[in-house]
């Protein structure tokens, strides 16, 4: 198993010289002087991406440039910091304070950040929820956590049910009309009243700021807790996986409600001080490239499905737009395929470049850095401070090419602290000493690079054949029918398991048993005979979460006709 594909470097005028040398000196304490705190020992990390940039000269710097179908507004750095103190102003005359959970629940706007950052200057925990949300799941957060305080709008507010959530006193309605009852309150009534000085509250660098939810493979969503410490890994893989430059025009595709959508949409980009796109609304093909083309945006970092598909709506949408003022494309979230690489380097003649990371870690650990050469279908290299191995369930280090636990050395600065009122499930985490343990499989080649292999629950076992979804999959969506697969393992009396495909096909293609056939032939030809799916079924549409990975759990179940259980992390 060797991979002798390589695409070579292309950007110049990056932020790290070379990998090699970077991980040779990394000395996270030196990251760390670049902040205030470094000084007087207390810190707030959304003082850190706001004012700091304010006293050092860029108050009028663009912060956020916001659209939407109907909105199009810019914040300067000045201007987000007044707003985010008289949010925390409305906070404090309700009675919030440090260490309580103040939760966000709307559409991706110009409030919604303003709110986070006031949320995290008055040393309040903030909570992001998606807003796609029906009221099982917002049940189950704001219960959880034992939220007090939650700014909504009134559409929304339908799917929150207050009676039953005895903690939460405070609901702030974005856009609200008319007269509200008592503990209901007008964002924009509150906020002009406000003063825009504040007292920021200084806090410990290992005290709570952001809690996000996620869903394991049983059992309720966790809510994974980080502190304010996370900013300094935010800040640096920032500086080297972003590669963020002072002129950048930066735009993270993913919403604040997942943890990509804070790490890299609120606190990377602002720690190091450069311009943010959001773009509120629905994805289509169009309306993204418009958004690169209008913002001359810079650097740009997406999620695998999203550019499969744009990848199906095909070169011709692409050549619309002048896409030129792009520098450097990113992806994380799901296994990126090798052909979508080569796809971005054909069409937009730019490498994509993945990172792994998961809600747990806060920031990314292992990614492709604009100084080396990318191995399409490996997930990089581990970032400088973070060591990163294959080990198996004792603990021991596994030698390349051999498949195990991917794992991390225990701590790094956006280590996840605490799951909320679970320390039992935090533990798992941890079982193996001195490492986390991801439950992702995966294995390291004879340079250092990392080959995502999949959940660890995932994989498949096949006439005494391990073999790795992803490599099924990314096979799969290179024939020219296939749009998305998922495959996962059935159950079979000879074989252990066979591998099973659930197939969505492109525009303009029928299923037939031909098909079937055709693309068994495929894989069979292209990857191994034993890989090759036994099994074929086509659907119009895959289950995935709303952050896109397609969710072979319900593939599962669908299969083995079992209930497919919390889906409220499913798209629509
Ligand atoms: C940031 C984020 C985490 C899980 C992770 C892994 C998968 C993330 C990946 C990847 C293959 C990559 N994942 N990045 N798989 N290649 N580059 O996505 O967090 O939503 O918590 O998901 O996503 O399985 O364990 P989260």
């Amino acid at each position: 198993m060797t991979h002798e594909e390589r695409v070579p470097v292309q950007t110049t005028g990056n932020n790290m010289s070379s990998y090699e040398e970077a991980r040779s000196h990394f000395d996270w304490k030196q990251v760390e002087q670049t902040f205030s705190w470094h000084h007087t020992g207390k810190v707030n990390a959304a003082y850190e991406a706001i004012d700091r940039h304010v006293e050092a000269g860029k108050g009028n710097k663009t912060a956020l440039i916001y659209s939407d179908a109907v909105r199009e507004e810019r914040y300067t750095f000045l201007q987000l910091k007044e707003k985010s103190n008289q949010f925390g102003n409305v906070l404090r005359k309700l009675g919030v304070s440090k260490g309580d959970r103040v939760f966000v629940f709307m559409p991706r706007t110009p409030e919604l950040y303003v709110s986070v950052l006031g949320t995290i200057k008055i040393g309040a925990i903030i909570g992001p929820l998606f807003e796609a949300f029906m009221e099982a799941a917002v049940k189950d957060r704001l219960e959880n956590s034992e939220a007090v305080a939650l700014v909504t709008t009134p559409a929304l507010l339908e799917r929150v049910p207050v009676d039953a959530l005895p903690h939460l006193k405070h609901i702030i309605l974005v856009g609200a009309v008319g007269e509200l009852v008592e503990g209901y309150y007008s964002f924009e009534e509150e906020m002009s009243q406000a003063s825009s000085d504040l007292d920021i509250e200084w806090v410990d660098r290992e005290d709570p700021m952001i809690i996000h939810y996620t869903s394991g493979s049983t059992g309720k969503p966790k809510g994974v807790l980080h502190v304010h410490n996370a900013m300094i890994q935010h800040y640096q893989t920032g500086k080297w996986v972003l590669d963020l430059q002072d002129d950048d025009i930066y735009w993270c595709t993913a919403d604040p409600g997942w943890v990509t959508g804070t790490s890299y949409g609120i606190f990377a980009p602002w720690l190091n001080g450069v311009t943010n796109v959001v773009r509120g609304g629905r994805f289509s093909p169009d309306d993204w490239y418009q958004t690169l083309e209008k913002y001359k945006v810079t650097v740009w970092y997406s999620a695998p499905t999203a550019f499969r598909m744009l990848m199906s709506a095909g070169e011709s949408v692409v050549k619309k737009y002048d896409l030129s003022s792009v520098r450097h494309v990113l992806s994380v979230g799901e296994p990126l395929n090798p052909e979508v690489v080569r796809w971005g380097l054909k069409t937009y003649g730019k490498r994509i470049h993945d990172n792994w990371w998961m809600t747990e870690t806060g920031g990314i650990l292992i990614s492709n850095y604009p100084q080396m050469e990318i191995k399409p279908g490996s997930m990089g290299k581990p970032f400088p401070g973070i060591h990163a191995a294959i080990i198996d369930d004792e603990g021991n280090e596994l030698p390349p090419y051999t498949m195990g636990n991917l794992a991390i050395r225990t701590p790094w600065p956006s280590m996840m602290r605490q799951i909320w009122k679970n320390p039992e499930k935090y533990q798992e985490y941890f079982r193996i000493p001195g490492w986390y343990v991801s439950g992702d499989s995966a294995y390291m080649d004879e340079d250092g690079y990392f080959w995502f292999q999949g959940r660890l629950d995932d994989v498949i076992n096949t006439s005494g054949e391990r073999v790795g979804p992803f490599e099924v999959e990314s096979k799969l969506v290179e024939h020219h029918a296939v749009a998305e697969a998922g495959v996962i393992g059935k159950p079979d009396a000879i074989r252990g398991e066979i591998i099973k495909a659930f197939i969505a096909l492109r525009e303009g293609y029928e299923p037939s048993e031909e098909l079937k056939e055709e693309i068994r032939q495929f894989v069979k030809t292209r990857l191994a005979a034993h890989a090759a799916p036994r099994e074929i079924e086509f659907r119009d549409k895959l289950p995935k979460t709303r952050s896109g990975k397609i969710m072979r759990r319900v593939l599962k179940a669908w299969e083995l006709g079992l209930p497919t259980g919390d889906l409220s992390t499913m798209e629509d």
